[in-house]
Protein backbone atom coordinates (compact mmCIF):
# COMPACT_ATOMS: atom_id res chain seq x y z
CA UNK A 1 0.00 0.00 0.00
CA UNK A 2 1.03 3.61 -0.58
CA UNK A 3 0.74 6.76 0.98
CA UNK A 4 -0.92 9.11 -1.29
CA UNK A 5 -0.62 11.65 0.46
CA UNK A 6 3.69 10.90 1.42
CA UNK A 7 6.05 12.02 -1.39
CA UNK A 8 9.05 9.96 -1.74
CA UNK A 9 11.76 11.70 0.15
CA UNK A 10 9.35 12.08 3.04
CA UNK A 11 8.98 8.60 2.92
CA UNK A 12 12.92 7.93 2.80
CA UNK A 13 13.20 10.41 5.27
CA UNK A 14 11.21 8.91 7.51
CA UNK A 15 12.60 5.68 7.17
CA UNK A 16 16.29 6.83 7.96
CA UNK A 17 14.42 8.55 11.02
CA UNK A 18 13.35 5.10 12.24
CA UNK A 19 16.45 3.57 11.77
CA UNK A 20 19.03 6.03 13.32
CA UNK A 21 16.51 5.32 16.43
CA UNK A 22 16.50 2.16 16.41
CA UNK A 23 20.69 2.17 16.21
CA UNK A 24 20.77 4.77 18.55
CA UNK A 25 18.67 2.46 21.43
CA UNK A 26 20.48 -0.83 20.62
CA UNK A 27 23.63 0.37 21.33
CA UNK A 28 22.45 2.45 24.59
CA UNK A 29 21.12 -0.84 25.20
CA UNK A 30 24.70 -2.36 24.90
CA UNK A 31 26.30 0.51 27.13
CA UNK A 32 24.22 -0.08 29.51
CA UNK A 33 24.90 -3.50 29.97
CA UNK A 34 28.48 -2.22 29.91
CA UNK A 35 27.98 0.05 32.59
CA UNK A 36 28.79 2.80 30.42
CA UNK A 37 24.86 4.58 30.53
CA UNK A 38 24.16 4.36 34.37
CA UNK A 39 21.16 4.74 36.32
CA UNK A 40 18.26 3.92 34.11
CA UNK A 41 16.99 3.77 30.55
CA UNK A 42 13.56 3.39 29.01
CA UNK A 43 13.69 2.18 25.15
CA UNK A 44 11.11 2.70 22.47
CA UNK A 45 12.28 0.21 20.17
CA UNK A 46 9.31 -0.90 18.75
CA UNK A 47 7.60 2.13 18.76
CA UNK A 48 10.04 4.39 16.41
CA UNK A 49 6.87 5.10 13.83
CA UNK A 50 5.19 7.20 16.26
CA UNK A 51 7.87 9.82 16.20
CA UNK A 52 9.08 9.42 12.80
CA UNK A 53 6.07 9.75 11.31
CA UNK A 54 4.96 13.17 13.66
CA UNK A 55 8.51 14.52 13.76
CA UNK A 56 8.09 14.35 9.82
CA UNK A 57 5.20 16.58 9.97
CA UNK A 58 6.20 19.27 12.32
CA UNK A 59 7.65 22.59 11.93
CA UNK A 60 10.94 23.21 13.47
CA UNK A 61 9.03 25.93 15.80
CA UNK A 62 6.44 23.19 16.85
CA UNK A 63 7.36 21.61 20.40
CA UNK A 64 7.91 18.24 21.41
CA UNK A 65 7.03 17.00 25.17
CA UNK A 66 7.54 13.50 25.79
CA UNK A 67 7.99 11.02 28.80
CA UNK A 68 11.11 9.45 30.31
CA UNK A 69 10.99 6.93 27.05
CA UNK A 70 11.89 9.83 25.13
CA UNK A 71 14.90 9.05 22.77
CA UNK A 72 13.45 8.55 19.70
CA UNK A 73 11.48 12.15 19.82
CA UNK A 74 14.68 14.09 20.97
CA UNK A 75 16.63 12.54 18.50
CA UNK A 76 14.33 13.05 15.32
CA UNK A 77 13.47 16.43 16.18
CA UNK A 78 16.95 17.65 15.43
CA UNK A 79 19.30 16.76 18.67
CA UNK A 80 22.43 16.05 17.87
CA UNK A 81 23.19 12.53 18.76
CA UNK A 82 26.88 12.47 20.65
CA UNK A 83 25.14 15.05 22.72
CA UNK A 84 22.43 12.32 23.48
CA UNK A 85 24.40 9.47 23.87
CA UNK A 86 26.74 12.00 26.16
CA UNK A 87 23.90 12.32 27.93
CA UNK A 88 22.91 8.62 28.73
CA UNK A 89 26.32 8.09 29.94
CA UNK A 90 26.25 11.42 32.43
CA UNK A 91 29.53 12.61 30.40
CA UNK A 92 30.24 16.89 29.72
CA UNK A 93 29.38 16.61 26.50
CA UNK A 94 25.86 15.84 27.11
CA UNK A 95 23.40 17.72 26.35
CA UNK A 96 21.94 18.82 29.48
CA UNK A 97 26.02 18.69 30.38
CA UNK A 98 25.71 14.69 30.94
CA UNK A 99 23.29 15.91 34.85
CA UNK A 100 19.64 15.21 33.74
CA UNK A 101 20.67 11.53 31.81
CA UNK A 102 18.10 9.19 30.28
CA UNK A 103 15.11 10.30 31.58
CA UNK A 104 15.30 13.90 31.00
CA UNK A 105 16.85 15.27 27.38
CA UNK A 106 15.81 18.16 26.51
CA UNK A 107 16.48 20.54 23.63
CA UNK A 108 15.17 23.35 23.56
CA UNK A 109 17.07 25.11 20.50
CA UNK A 110 15.22 22.31 18.37
CA UNK A 111 11.92 22.73 20.53
CA UNK A 112 11.89 19.48 22.33
CA UNK A 113 10.60 20.94 25.44
CA UNK A 114 11.92 18.04 27.97
CA UNK A 115 11.13 14.37 29.13
CA UNK A 116 9.39 13.77 31.83
CA UNK A 117 9.47 11.22 34.52
CA UNK A 118 6.15 11.68 36.29
CA UNK A 119 3.53 9.83 34.89
CA UNK A 120 1.49 12.09 33.30
CA UNK A 121 2.73 15.44 34.60
CA UNK A 122 3.76 17.08 31.19
CA UNK A 123 0.64 17.58 29.82
CA UNK A 124 -0.91 20.03 31.43
CA UNK A 125 3.19 21.80 30.53
CA UNK A 126 2.07 20.96 27.17
CA UNK A 127 -1.05 22.79 27.10
CA UNK A 128 0.40 25.64 28.97
CA UNK A 129 3.37 25.80 26.72
CA UNK A 130 0.92 25.98 23.81
CA UNK A 131 -1.30 29.04 25.22
CA UNK A 132 1.68 30.79 25.68
CA UNK A 133 2.34 30.23 21.99
CA UNK A 134 -0.96 31.13 21.54
CA UNK A 135 -0.72 34.78 23.84
CA UNK A 136 2.22 35.42 21.44
CA UNK A 137 1.00 34.73 18.27
CA UNK A 138 3.76 32.65 17.37
CA UNK A 139 1.90 29.82 15.62
CA UNK A 140 3.36 27.20 17.27
CA UNK A 141 1.77 23.55 17.91
CA UNK A 142 3.04 21.71 21.12
CA UNK A 143 2.39 17.33 20.38
CA UNK A 144 2.62 15.87 24.00
CA UNK A 145 3.35 12.06 23.39
CA UNK A 146 2.63 9.93 26.78
CA UNK A 147 1.92 6.39 27.69
CA UNK A 148 -1.57 4.54 27.66
CA UNK A 149 -0.68 4.52 31.71
CA UNK A 150 -0.92 8.10 31.60
CA UNK A 151 -4.70 8.19 30.70
CA UNK A 152 -5.19 6.98 34.33
CA UNK A 153 -3.50 9.91 35.62
CA UNK A 154 -5.50 13.32 36.60
CA UNK A 155 -3.69 15.39 35.20
CA UNK A 156 -4.69 13.66 31.77
CA UNK A 157 -8.00 14.43 32.06
CA UNK A 158 -7.52 17.88 33.38
CA UNK A 159 -5.28 19.21 30.57
CA UNK A 160 -7.37 17.61 28.17
CA UNK A 161 -10.20 19.23 29.04
CA UNK A 162 -8.71 22.59 29.64
CA UNK A 163 -6.90 22.30 26.27
CA UNK A 164 -10.62 21.33 24.79
CA UNK A 165 -12.69 24.17 26.31
CA UNK A 166 -10.05 26.85 25.09
CA UNK A 167 -8.87 25.34 21.57
CA UNK A 168 -5.66 25.44 22.98
CA UNK A 169 -3.14 24.16 20.06
CA UNK A 170 -2.05 20.88 21.56
CA UNK A 171 -2.05 17.37 19.83
CA UNK A 172 -1.83 14.46 22.53
CA UNK A 173 -0.68 11.54 21.24
CA UNK A 174 -1.16 8.09 23.49
CA UNK A 175 1.48 5.58 22.36
CA UNK A 176 -0.46 2.94 23.58
CA UNK A 177 1.95 -0.25 24.00
CA UNK A 178 -0.73 -2.06 25.62
CA UNK A 179 1.56 -2.28 29.07
CA UNK A 180 2.43 0.27 32.20
CA UNK A 181 5.38 -1.21 33.58
CA UNK A 182 4.21 -4.67 34.28
CA UNK A 183 0.58 -4.62 34.11
CA UNK A 184 -1.86 -4.63 31.11
CA UNK A 185 -3.47 -1.51 30.32
CA UNK A 186 -6.30 -3.64 30.00
CA UNK A 187 -6.61 -4.87 33.60
CA UNK A 188 -7.04 -1.47 34.70
CA UNK A 189 -9.11 0.51 32.47
CA UNK A 190 -13.32 -0.16 31.87
CA UNK A 191 -12.67 0.39 28.18
CA UNK A 192 -11.21 -0.70 25.52
CA UNK A 193 -9.63 2.16 24.56
CA UNK A 194 -7.81 3.96 27.03
CA UNK A 195 -7.40 7.24 25.19
CA UNK A 196 -9.82 7.05 22.27
CA UNK A 197 -12.79 5.60 24.25
CA UNK A 198 -12.25 8.64 26.68
CA UNK A 199 -12.15 11.29 23.70
CA UNK A 200 -16.22 11.89 23.72
CA UNK A 201 -15.81 12.83 27.10
CA UNK A 202 -14.24 16.09 25.89
CA UNK A 203 -16.04 16.73 22.96
CA UNK A 204 -12.71 15.28 21.04
CA UNK A 205 -13.26 12.48 18.01
CA UNK A 206 -11.74 9.18 18.73
CA UNK A 207 -8.65 8.92 16.64
CA UNK A 208 -7.01 5.30 16.30
CA UNK A 209 -4.02 5.00 14.63
CA UNK A 210 -1.74 2.07 13.83
CA UNK A 211 1.48 3.21 15.29
CA UNK A 212 3.83 0.58 13.29
CA UNK A 213 2.61 2.15 10.48
CA UNK A 214 5.07 5.45 9.49
CA UNK A 215 2.73 6.92 7.03
CA UNK A 216 -0.46 6.34 8.86
CA UNK A 217 1.37 7.95 11.57
CA UNK A 218 2.17 10.67 9.47
CA UNK A 219 -0.99 11.40 7.38
CA UNK A 220 -2.64 11.76 11.15
CA UNK A 221 -0.14 14.17 12.42
CA UNK A 222 -0.66 16.53 9.36
CA UNK A 223 -4.02 16.34 10.18
CA UNK A 224 -4.51 16.98 13.43
CA UNK A 225 -1.55 19.53 13.33
CA UNK A 226 -2.92 21.89 11.19
CA UNK A 227 -6.35 21.58 12.56
CA UNK A 228 -4.29 22.57 16.10
CA UNK A 229 -2.34 25.66 13.87
CA UNK A 230 -6.44 26.58 12.54
CA UNK A 231 -7.14 27.29 15.73
CA UNK A 232 -9.73 24.67 15.61
CA UNK A 233 -8.18 23.02 19.13
CA UNK A 234 -6.66 20.21 20.09
CA UNK A 235 -6.70 16.55 19.07
CA UNK A 236 -6.16 13.11 21.15
CA UNK A 237 -4.39 10.39 18.63
CA UNK A 238 -4.37 6.91 20.46
CA UNK A 239 -1.39 5.54 18.45
CA UNK A 240 -1.27 1.22 18.92
CA UNK A 241 2.11 -0.14 19.14
CA UNK A 242 4.76 -2.54 21.60
CA UNK A 243 7.85 -1.80 23.08
CA UNK A 244 10.16 -4.89 21.63
CA UNK A 245 11.88 -4.68 25.07
CA UNK A 246 11.10 -4.33 28.67
CA UNK A 247 9.87 -1.68 30.93
CA UNK A 248 13.45 -0.72 31.57
CA UNK A 249 16.88 -1.37 32.34
CA UNK A 250 17.39 -4.60 31.31
CA UNK A 251 13.83 -6.00 32.18
CA UNK A 252 13.23 -9.26 30.09
CA UNK A 253 9.26 -8.74 29.69
CA UNK A 254 8.82 -11.65 31.23
CA UNK A 255 5.22 -11.24 32.09
CA UNK A 256 3.82 -10.99 28.53
CA UNK A 257 2.42 -13.86 26.48
CA UNK A 258 5.43 -15.03 23.97
CA UNK A 259 2.51 -15.14 21.03
CA UNK A 260 2.03 -11.47 21.52
CA UNK A 261 5.71 -10.60 21.87
CA UNK A 262 6.11 -12.78 18.08
CA UNK A 263 3.26 -11.15 16.43
CA UNK A 264 4.45 -7.66 17.33
CA UNK A 265 7.88 -8.53 16.33
CA UNK A 266 6.38 -9.75 12.89
CA UNK A 267 4.77 -6.28 12.70
CA UNK A 268 8.39 -4.41 13.02
CA UNK A 269 7.82 -0.74 11.62
CA UNK A 270 11.40 -1.13 9.79
CA UNK A 271 10.03 -4.03 8.30
CA UNK A 272 6.49 -2.67 7.01
CA UNK A 273 8.26 0.55 5.61
CA UNK A 274 10.93 -1.23 3.72
CA UNK A 275 8.86 -3.68 2.56
CA UNK A 276 6.49 -1.32 1.33
CA UNK A 277 9.23 1.26 0.37
CA UNK A 278 10.94 -1.61 -1.97
CA UNK A 279 7.45 -2.71 -3.28
CA UNK A 280 6.95 1.12 -4.86
CA UNK A 281 10.27 0.46 -6.53
CA UNK A 282 12.65 2.02 -4.48
CA UNK A 283 16.54 0.33 -4.74
CA UNK A 284 17.23 -2.05 -1.98
CA UNK A 285 20.92 -0.31 -2.70
CA UNK A 286 19.34 3.43 -1.35
CA UNK A 287 17.61 1.62 1.74
CA UNK A 288 20.90 -0.35 2.52
CA UNK A 289 23.07 3.18 2.47
CA UNK A 290 20.86 4.56 4.54
CA UNK A 291 20.97 1.53 7.12
CA UNK A 292 25.32 1.79 6.68
CA UNK A 293 25.23 5.68 7.08
CA UNK A 294 23.46 5.40 9.96
CA UNK A 295 25.79 2.90 11.25
CA UNK A 296 28.59 5.03 10.85
CA UNK A 297 27.01 8.09 13.03
CA UNK A 298 26.28 5.74 15.93
CA UNK A 299 29.39 4.54 15.99
CA UNK A 300 31.24 8.04 16.17
CA UNK A 301 28.62 8.93 18.89
CA UNK A 302 30.03 5.68 20.56
CA UNK A 303 33.50 6.79 20.33
CA UNK A 304 32.71 10.37 21.34
CA UNK A 305 30.60 9.07 24.47
CA UNK A 306 33.51 6.94 25.48
CA UNK A 307 36.41 9.46 24.69
CA UNK A 308 34.08 12.17 27.01
CA UNK A 309 34.89 13.13 30.32
CA UNK A 310 32.54 13.21 33.05
CA UNK A 311 31.50 16.65 34.24
CA UNK A 312 33.06 19.32 36.63
CA UNK A 313 32.06 18.44 40.00
CA UNK A 314 32.62 22.72 40.29
CA UNK A 315 29.09 22.56 38.49
CA UNK A 316 26.80 20.43 40.51
CA UNK A 317 24.47 22.96 41.38
CA UNK A 318 24.56 25.17 37.97
CA UNK A 319 22.04 24.88 35.50
CA UNK A 320 19.78 23.65 38.51
CA UNK A 321 17.55 26.31 37.69
CA UNK A 322 17.12 29.08 35.00
CA UNK A 323 20.20 31.83 36.38
CA UNK A 324 22.44 28.79 36.35
CA UNK A 325 22.61 28.65 39.96
CA UNK A 326 20.77 28.03 43.48
CA UNK A 327 20.53 30.80 44.95
CA UNK A 328 17.31 31.16 44.81
CA UNK A 329 16.75 28.26 47.21
CA UNK A 330 18.17 30.67 49.77
C1 LIG B 1 2.96 9.60 38.95
C2 LIG B 1 3.80 8.38 38.77
N1 LIG B 1 3.35 7.19 39.24
C3 LIG B 1 4.09 6.07 39.06
C4 LIG B 1 5.31 6.14 38.44
C5 LIG B 1 6.13 4.86 38.20
N2 LIG B 1 6.07 4.51 36.78
C6 LIG B 1 7.07 4.83 35.95
S1 LIG B 1 6.74 4.37 34.37
C7 LIG B 1 5.23 3.74 34.80
C8 LIG B 1 4.35 3.10 33.76
C9 LIG B 1 3.73 4.07 32.82
O1 LIG B 1 3.15 3.37 31.75
P1 LIG B 1 2.71 4.09 30.43
O2 LIG B 1 2.11 5.41 30.74
O3 LIG B 1 1.88 3.14 29.66
O4 LIG B 1 4.07 4.40 29.65
P2 LIG B 1 5.13 3.39 29.02
O5 LIG B 1 6.16 3.16 30.10
O6 LIG B 1 4.44 2.15 28.62
O7 LIG B 1 5.73 4.11 27.87
C10 LIG B 1 5.01 3.89 36.15
C11 LIG B 1 3.78 3.44 36.84
C12 LIG B 1 5.76 7.41 37.99
N3 LIG B 1 6.92 7.55 37.36
N4 LIG B 1 4.97 8.50 38.15
MG1 LIG C 1 2.45 1.81 28.17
Amino acid sequence: MTSASVDESTRLAMYRDMVRARDFEQRAYDLFLEGVVQGTTHLGLGQEAVAAGFAAAMRPTDMTFCTYRGHNHTLLRGAPMPALMGELAGRKTGICGGKGGSMHLTDVPNHAMGSYAIVGAHLPIAVGAAWAGVLRGTDQVSVCFFGDGATNIGAFHEAVNLAAVWKVPVVFVCENNLYMEYTPIGDVIAVEHPAADRASAYGLESIIVDGNDVEAVHDIAVETIERARRGEGPSLVEAKTYRHKGHSRADPGKYRPDDEVAAWLERDPLTISRRRLEADGVAGDTIDAIEAESMIEVDSATEATRNAPPPDPATLMTEVWADGGSEWRN
